[in-house]
């Protein structure tokens, strides 16, 4: 495989052998540690209030007037589809460039820790205004709601922080391909080329509509045009939600096959889908505003094909994944229709949390295609249901592959070993997560379909009958959340625990062999120049019509509003 094969100047493959037996370079092994730190922490303070926005929405309890349900919300939104999200895939893809590049070059490594802490302080300068009940805007800032001005320049530096790592893994990969002319690019680092373009060119975009509400905010500027902030926002957030898809795919693609002694389905097909994803991701965006009013139906159909193509390569990914584990598993003996099923090793959280995460995926992303749907969309448009989505979505698909993940990432980072028990405690809660979520996600589904909005605190709108008649699930609701806080402190322990007090030792970090060589990969797929050219085609095709529409006819601005 090619992570024994990297060749840098003047090491001998000895000391290449022996650096791999002994783990990861201890700097890089820093770098991930201290990501991974703030990734959990924030899942923890984000659980904490999501259950109590659980709680308060089953009417159980009253969140005080000083920290009411929206500051709570926001500071959910923010904690977990950001910061959660944003450290993690940043703490994982640092680590698999450093593992299968031969370490990050000194200067990438600056790169990501002044990216680290632009983004540490961008956080606390946009979550004090939260705090403060100054910044109540959701995670999506809509204007004419109008946030302190501080929240939006900690947004600014936690996206310049972004795109200093993304420059980083870029500075990397350039070098590596440089001393390894004819090589393919190792696929780990291939999933991360494909993350950090999207991250970098899928921010643009929000990052001018940050720029512009800075200024309307100190009232530099006296209007801002709303739907153009809107549609910026969502060129990004809609790339957001790909970005962590595609976080998970890697593992799925690369890291089950060796975890359960297989081998990684056909290489050429793997890189086909990161391709594809890549170019037709950004411009979905549209299928979050269906319902905004100012666009023309052919932009917003334009917008749903576009989201709609990107099932193709989740159908793609949906074979390659189930053909690896069915021949994995008549391999290891299994026979009949379904008998390679039995074969999995499902007592390995390694498994068994990515292959939930999975199977949680195919209601995830049909309930997805639904929602893009004009039609259906009217009927979702701002339930609950919308909620129970992305909970199923990145609440589970994407985050039980990031629990999966921590069980051999952070011992391998720490130099220590997964220990059974700790593996007892993972499978303990990856169920617990799973059921939790089943409820949470269920109710959420069912009382969106009835007719409960979303971001709204507890209300019965005057005992009207059809608001009473949302209670019983609202309470399915706070069961859930409440397995789910159980699942969220056994997690972080296990993290902590892993981290920090497990027994030394040395932990592998699992990257299947192809089935067929890579060498037989076309040399094309290498040629991210020409991709990320084809993607600002597309991205083009999705958004220079519209954008210049909307700044060229403006509607009236709006000036700044606190609606709360
Ligand atoms: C302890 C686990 C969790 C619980 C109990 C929980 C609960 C909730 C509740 C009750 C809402 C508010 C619904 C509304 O009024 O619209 C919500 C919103 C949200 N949750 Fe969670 N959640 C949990 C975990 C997660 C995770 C892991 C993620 C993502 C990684 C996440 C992302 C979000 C987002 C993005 C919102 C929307 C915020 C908004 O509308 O501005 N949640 N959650
Ligand atoms: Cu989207």
């Amino acid at each position: 495989m090619n992570t024994t094969t990297v060749n840098r100047k003047g090491k001998s493959t000895l000391i290449k052998k022996s650096e791999q037996l002994m783990g990861m370079n201890p700097a890089d092994a820093k770098l991930t540690k201290a990501y991974m730190s703030v990734a959990f922490i924030a899942l923890l303070i984000g659980g904490i209030l999501g259950l109590l926005q659980g709680l308060e929405r089953a009417g159980l309890i009253q969140l005080p007037y000083w920290f009411n349900y929206y500051q709570v919300l926001t500071a959910h939104g923010i904690l977990l589809v950001i910061v959660l999200t944003a450290f993690f895939t940043i703490g994982y893809f640092y680590a698999g460039l450093s593992h299968t590049l031969g370490g990050l070059l000194p200067k990438v490594r600056t790169m990501a820790w002044v990216g680290f802490w632009l983004k540490v302080v961008g956080l606390v300068i946009a979550v004090v205004p939260i705090i403060m009940n100054e910044a109540t805007v959701m995670y999506t800032f809509y204007p004419p709601m109008a946030a302190s001005p501080y929240f939006y320049i900690g947004l600014a530096l936690i996206v310049v922080g972004i795109w200093l790592c993304a420059f980083g893994a870029f500075i990397n990969v350039a070098k590596w391909r440089k001393a390894n002319p004819g090589k393919h690019i190792p696929i780990f680092a291939f999933f991360a080329t494909g993350v950090f373009v999207l991250l970098f060119f899928g921010s643009i975009g929000v990052t001018i509509e940050v720029f512009t509400l800075i200024a309307w905010a100190f009232g530099w500027k006296a209007t801002v045009n709303v739907l153009l902030s809107r549609t910026l926002f969502w060129s990004f957030g809609h790339t957001l939600v790909n970005i962590w898809y595609l976080t998970a795919v890697s593992a799925w693609y690369v890291v089950v096959p060796k975890i359960i002694g297989g081998r990684r389905f056909s290489d050429t097909l793997t890189r086909i889908v990161i391709i594809l994803l890549v170019i037709t991701n950004i411009p979905g965006g549209f299928h979050h505003q269906i319902v905004d009013p100012g666009m023309s139906q052919t932009l917003k159909f334009l917008h749903m094909f576009m989201s709609i193509s990107i099932g193709f390569p989740s159908l793609m990914t949906a074979f390659a994944m189930f053909y690896v584990l069915e021949k994995t598993g008549r391999k290891l003996g299994g026979k009949g229709l379904l008998g390679w099923l039995k074969k999995l090793p499902w007592g390995d959280v390694r498994f068994l949390a990515p292959m939930i995460a999975m199977i949680a995926f195919i209601p995830a992303g049909a309930g997805g295609i639904a929602q893009t749907t004009n039609q259906l969309n009217q009927v979702v448009h701002n339930t609950l249901w919308v909620v129970g989505h992305f909970h199923l979505t990145v609440g589970t698909s994407v985050i039980l592959t990031f629990f999966g993940i921590s069980y051999w990432l952070i011992p391998y980072i720490s130099k220590r070993r997964l220990t059974p028990r700790m593996n007892k405690v993972g499978v303990v809660q990856t169920i617990i997560w799973t059921l939790g979520m089943l409820f949470m996600s269920g109710s959420m589904h069912w009382v969106g379909l009835l007719g409960s909005p979303r971001r709204t605190s507890y209300t019965t709108y005057g005992d009207n009958a059809t608001a009473l008649g949302w209670d019983p699930y609202l309470i399915f609701l706070a069961v859930g959340g409440t397995l789910l806080i159980i699942g969220v402190l056994i997690q972080v322990f296990a993290v902590f625990h892993m981290m920090f007090f497990a027994p030394k030792g040395v932990t592998e970090f699992p990257i299947a062999e192809p089935e067929v060589a890579e060498n037989q990969t076309p040399a094309w797929t290498d040629r991210w120049g020409l991709w990320i050219v084809i993607m600002l085609i597309v991205v083009s095709m999705g958004y220079v019509v519209p954008l210049v529409d909307l700044i060229v006819n403006a509607p009236p601005g709006s000036p700044p509003f606190k609606t709360w």
